[in-house]
């Protein structure tokens, strides 16, 4: 059988060496896996984007896809589930994107827990637009925006999530692609919200290479069981996001659980939007208006 390509031939404009592409390679992976094991289908997969260098993957996975404004990934992939519930809904976005423009998006997101999943290219800075800090840059760094350092701590996005809501919660790292490409593939699967808090060094403006990888373990190989909350929220607690000395940084699922989805209240039984009859009398709501 002929092996399904899900890149497109569009010219690729990341940095050369840019982990974005370990992303690419991993997402493009964990679809094929899927497909082939008949547990989605390709044309029902949607990929909605931010803007931002994570944006790009928009032009490179050749799926159906929305290239949504910065920081509204969320509210276009919870439309478009809401419109059709029957659709895999993948968003990528930044940690610019997600957590500064985003933020109360995906706080929302968490506490309602539409069935999408949001996998965020966290580099801990804003790469499109040459370096400035964004809510998970570590305290005292210095950018564009910030010329004397950063002032505040770095925002815990595992904590954020965990404390919201949301029913899957996990990281990986662009350094482990079995790893990255594992966790997607139980993040699509999830019903409900699923978030993915990538780590991604930007190698040009924010290179956070060596400090991760040497930090970085795998919570199963601590047995870690993503069904105790409160050993989540402390494993969450580990690392906050700054680049200190003594951390050491927890990769996998911290909490999973299964409750019910956003659109299942909304949509009676998965039924899409666009099938429900609406007896709207256009002319009564024109006159209304004039
Ligand atoms: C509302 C709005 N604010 C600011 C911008 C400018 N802008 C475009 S891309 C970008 C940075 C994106 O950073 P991030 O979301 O972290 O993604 P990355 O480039 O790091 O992948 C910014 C600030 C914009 N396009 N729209």
């Amino acid at each position: 059988m002929k092996e399904l390509n899900l890149l497109t031939k569009t010219q690729n404009t990341w940095c050369p060496g840019c982990y974005n592409f370990v992303i690419l390679s991993a997402v493009e992976e964990a679809l094929r896996e899927l497909i082939r094991k008949k547990e989605i289908r390709k044309e029902n997969i949607v990929a909605v984007t931010g803007i931002g260098c994570h944006g790009k993957i928009f032009d490179y996975l050749n799926v159906n896809g929305f290239y949504g404004l910065h920081g509204r990934v969320i509210p276009a992939a919870v439309g478009i589930k809401i419109g059709n519930p029957r659709l895999t809904v993948i968003g990528f976005g930044g940690d610019g994107d997600t957590f500064a423009e985003g933020i109360a998006h995906f706080l929302h997101a968490c506490n309602t827990n539409p069935d999408i999943t949001m996998v965020v290219h966290d580099n801990q800075v804003f790469a499109l637009t040459t370096g400035q800090m964004t809510p998970t840059t570590e305290k005292e760094y210095k950018g564009p925006s910030s010329p004397e350092g950063k002032k505040t701590n770095p925002i815990n996005p595992i904590a954020l999530a965990l404390a919201s809501g949301a029913s899957f919660v996990a990281r990986t790292s662009v350094f482990q692609k079995d790893h990255l490409k594992d966790i997607l593939i139980k993040a699509i699967k999830h019903r409900g919200f699923s978030f993915v808090d990538i780590l991604q060094p930007c190698i040009t403006f924010h290179n956070t290479s060596s400090y991760l990888k040497e930090r970085i373990y795998d919570l199963e190989e601590k047995n870690h069981n993503p069904r105790d909350f409160k050993k989540a929220f402390n494993r969450a607690l580990e690392w906050n996001y700054s680049l200190d000395e003594k951390s050491s940084i927890p990769i996998g699922i911290f909490w999973q659980e299964q409750r019910k989805t956003f659109e299942e209240d909304l949509c009676q039984n998965q039924k899409p939007w666009y099938l429900f009859k609406r007896n709207l009398n256009y002319k009564k709501l024109i006159s209304l208006l004039r």
